[in-house]
């Protein structure tokens, strides 16, 4: 059964790569399986018919027979569960390739999630002049931390993995402040994520939404 996942009809960030539809469009590609999009509105995400597949209105969401499901990492994981690729299949290296997907998501991502709200919303208020540098210092230690972690290994923990995957998108969202440039192997941990194939062909798919929406 071919599944289908949502996504922005007209993304923010132009179809860069930024939004989350890409963590699981890589996901697909390494794995080789076909998928359908249903692109959405900001207006269609708000619906009762969205709102029925995800509580909170967002996207991207996962759909495959009557399985629906609405974080991207959970969506991560159960492609990486069920289709060889993207995790170990020995037991023990298994657990420590999803234990990175949670420290993507619930260490290192929200420092920088924090950081990016802060300066959207906050950059023009009095207190943002100790508050910005703060949230740079929390992001700077957890890649700190990654970084010393990696080393010089080319990926967290033995083959390329679901928790690679995850950690090298969220370390992109990065990818406009330099932050990461105090972190050579991290940059170029990115870089070897953005360069495997199943990256560029999902990296593709997502601008082409953008490319055919604006017309250009
Ligand atoms: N925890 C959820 C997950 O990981 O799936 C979070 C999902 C989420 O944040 N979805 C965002 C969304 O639907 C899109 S990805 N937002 C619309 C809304 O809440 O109304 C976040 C995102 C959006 C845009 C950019 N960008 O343009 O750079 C980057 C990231």
């Amino acid at each position: 059964m071919t599944p289908i996942i949502t996504a922005f009809e007209a993304s923010p960030d132009r179809g860069k790569g930024q939004a989350r539809d890409m963590r699981v469009r890589w996901a697909l590609e390494e794995v080789g399986q076909p998928y359908e999009v249903r692109l959405l509105s900001f207006k269609a995400m708000k619906e009762p018919a969205h709102r029925a597949l995800h509580p909170f209105g967002q996207i991207p969401t996962y759909e495959e027979g009557e399985l629906a499901l609405f974080e991207s990492g959970a969506i991560v994981l159960h492609i990486a569960q069920h289709h060889a690729g993207l995790l170990p299949t020995e037991a023990v290296a298994r657990s420590r390739a999803i234990n990175w997907i949670f420290a993507a998501l619930s260490t290192v991502e929200p420092p920088i999630i924090e950081r990016e709200a802060a300066w959207f919303t906050e950059r023009d208020k009095p207190w943002y002049a100790e508050h910005g540098p703060m949230l740079d210092e929390r992001v700077r230690r957890r890649l700190g931390e990654l970084s010393a972690r990696l080393g010089e290994h080319d990926w967290l923990d033995g083959a390329f993995s679901a928790g690679d995957l995850t950690m090298v998108m969220v370390l992109r969202r990065l990818s406009s402040t330099g932050l990461l440039g105090a972190y050579p192997n991290l940059l170029a941990y990115v870089a070897r994520g953005e360069a495997r194939p199943a990256f560029q062909r999902a990296f593709a798919a997502q601008l082409a939404v953008f490319t055919a929406a604006s017309g250009t």
